[in-house]
């Protein structure tokens, strides 16, 4: 991509799927994207454009739908833990329970994942997680059936490689939805980011007994590979504790999702507020040294 960035400037031109295109905007608005990562995700080639420019103009600008919906794009870029139910492991615990003391200790996104029940059930738990969530301000995600995602209007679904393709999924679901899609190789998330995963999942991070059909150990060496690859959020996953989240804050995952670690708590509010820390205090301190800047609102979340 050819680049070309000036302050003053309030031109911008892009070229989206080989057509060229040329708009005076203003700036003064007060949403301001990074233009070359948005404009990346969104399939637009900025060849020239203001250092700051606002959502709408370069949502406008796509004119058509792009690859991935950049409002999405933003909402899933602030998970940074994100708890998975699992009511086999809740200590009897029900699911309504575990998600609020979850939202209670900082969660910031829930999924449903109880693989064992049925359609009915499913559904029962769905509907009640959605209106937990929702008074939560949390965005909430179903694992595999995008059929009770859209029932329950939730705000995504989570699927595997083995799982309705995304494309299925998106037109079921629609661009406001968030998809997300477990990978275990780069070629894998690669590929669906391509095909409009809003994230990517990888695992397992470390050893973990919860997935009984759990892949290989993924490692942590490959999250800094996918990451270097894809422009979507990458949450990593599988045997992740407190004691081991600054790892995976340090190999540059944007976000941790467990199970065990939360559900299996004695005291889950405080479990997941102290797994929130230790992850983006060592993400913080990548991001010092990397140079980049650490958004100090999710920084901030249960620590005001
Ligand atoms: N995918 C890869 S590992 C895993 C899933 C769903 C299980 C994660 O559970 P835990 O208890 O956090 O290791
Ligand atoms: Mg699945």
């Amino acid at each position: 991509m050819r680049r070309s960035y000036d302050r003053e400037a309030d031109a911008v031109a892009i070229s989206f799927e080989g057509v060229k295109w040329e708009k005076t905007i203003d700036i003064t608005g007060d949403i301001f994207v990074d233009v070359d990562r948005y404009g990346r995700l969104a399939g637009i080639e900025i060849l020239h454009a203001s250092e700051k420019l606002k959502l709408s103009d370069l949502m406008d600008m796509s004119m058509e739908q792009p690859v991935h919906n950049i409002a999405v794009h933003k909402l899933v870029s602030d998970f940074h833990l994100y708890v998975l139910t699992d009511y086999s492991l809740s200590r009897g615990r029900s699911n309504m329970e575990v998600v609020k003391e979850a939202i209670a200790g900082g969660a910031d996104a829930i999924q449903l994942r109880d693989k064992g029940y049925t359609a009915k059930r499913l559904l029962q738990e769905a509907l009640t997680l959605r209106d937990i969530t929702r008074e939560g301000g949390v965005p909430f995600i179903v694992n595999d059936r995008v059929d009770v995602a859209l029932v329950v209007d939730a705000d995504g679904v989570h699927i595997g490689q083995d799982d309705v393709p995304i494309s299925w999924a998106r037109r079921l679901l629609g661009k406001d939805k968030i998809i997300g899609m477990s990978t275990h190789s780069v070629e894998e998330a690669v590929q669906a980011e391509k095909d409009g995963a809003d994230y990517v999942s990888i695992g397992s991070a470390f050893p973990t007994t919860t997935k009984s059909d759990a892949r290989p150990l993924a490692g942590l060496e490959i999250i800094t590979d996918i990451k270097k690859n894809v422009n979507v959020p990458v949450v990593a996953i599988g045997g992740i504790k407190a004691e081991n989240a600054a790892q995976v804050g340090q190999a540059g995952a944007d976000c941790i999702a467990v199970i065990s670690a939360v559900v299996s708590a004695i005291n889950i509010k405080e479990a997941t507020a102290e797994l929130r820390e230790e992850f983006l205090a060592a993400k913080a301190k990548l991001e010092v040294s990397t140079g980049d800047t650490v958004r100090s609102s999710s920084i901030r979340k249960n620590n005001p």
